[in-house]
């Protein structure tokens, strides 16, 4: 990924409204201060920050009683459909930086555009403890950082937040790992739909590194764009504990750096979200930094030199 110096964007996406609490619209200014712009720019790429995106509430939307902030949510997602869509068009590689994990309804749908323009097809990887495949039917919350795997793969039609035609991600080719809070009715949707879920235990019995070998063989024969959505709560919360929604029994430190490593070495990211980054909530920048970290392991830092192998 380091060759000719990639250009990437930045795109800040202040959204809290779609988790249940406040404090993640602080996530774009802690990344900045951990140095994401710096750590790119010193890796060899150009690095164009973009600022944070500041929709209106979509008043055009009636308030849903089952999708918490539906106007706040249905704003962003369309900016970032927008942002997204634009900065790939234009050959820059987006980073949108969150934010709670609603935003990935416009991240993914911006990237589904792009994909189906250019004639490929679109798989997900979704590093985190949820599998955020609810609706608002089947949601225990309403809120709507738990429906965007569901709202991209077409599940979640509700309300007319993007064009109803608009290209969908095909269920089959999202990948979830780390997953280890699943509602009861999601665990139904995801089998029914054919999400791939490598859960902690497939993790824990097959290894990261098997794992990522068998979605990075299937996204390359495919010749396929790799959308990489990245919630903190993946990782264990002693590691990261800057998240709402801790879930103990995550990845460690190594695993999460392994995916990355792995990830830039096959040279199939074309996208990426860092999100639910809850700065009110972290130890000292603790997860930001680590956030930063794990970015600079995907863009090709790596702790020796070693012949590139192919997925
Ligand atoms: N599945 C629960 C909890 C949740 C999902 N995503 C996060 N939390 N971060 C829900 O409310 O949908
Ligand atoms: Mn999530
Ligand atoms: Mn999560």
């Amino acid at each position: 990924m380091k060759a000719g110096r990639k250009t990437i964007s930045l795109i800040g996406a202040p959204i809290e409204e779609g988790s249940g609490r406040r404090g993640a619209a602080m996530g774009p200014t802690a990344l900045r201060i951990a140095g994401i712009d710096t750590m790119l720019t010193d890796l060899g790429y150009m690095v164009v920050d973009e600022g944070d995106l500041r929709p209106a509430p979509a008043r055009d939307l009636a308030n849903h009683p089952r999708a918490n902030n539906l106007q706040a949510v249905a704003a962003f997602t369309r900016a970032l459909d927008g942002a997204v869509h634009e900065a790939a068009r234009a050959g820059r590689l987006p980073i949108t930086l969150g934010g709670d994990h609603a935003l990935a309804m416009g991240s993914v749908s911006g990237m589904a555009r792009y994909a189906a323009e250019v004639g490929r097809p679109l798989f997900v990887l979704w590093l985190d403890a949820h599998a955020d495949f609810n609706s608002p039917d089947t949601s225990p919350s309403g809120n709507m950082h738990g429906m965007p795997v569901a709202f991209f793969c077409g599940q979640a039609e509700f309300a007319p937040i993007l064009d109803k035609n608009r290209p969908l991600v095909d269920p089959r080719k999202v990948f979830q790992v780390g997953i280890r809070s699943v509602d009861e009715r999601e665990r139904e949707e995801i089998a029914e739909h054919g999400v791939n879920v490598y859960d902690m235990r497939a993790v824990d019995e097959t290894g990261m590194a098997r794992i990522m070998h068998e979605i990075l063989d299937t996204v390359s024969h495919a010749d396929g764009l790799l959308h990489v959505s990245f919630d903190v709560d993946f990782i264990d919360p002693e590691i990261a504990p800057g998240v709402g929604t801790t879930v103990p029994g995550g990845a460690t430190f190594r695993e999460a750096h392994l995916i990355m490593e792995m990830l830039c070495d096959s040279g199939l990211v074309s996208s990426l979200d860092l999100v639910e980054l809850n700065p009110f909530l972290d130890d000292r920048g603790k997860s930001a930094r680590i956030l930063v970290e794990l970015t600079a392991s995907l863009f090709g830092r790596r702790i020796l030199d070693r012949p590139t192998r192919s997925a």
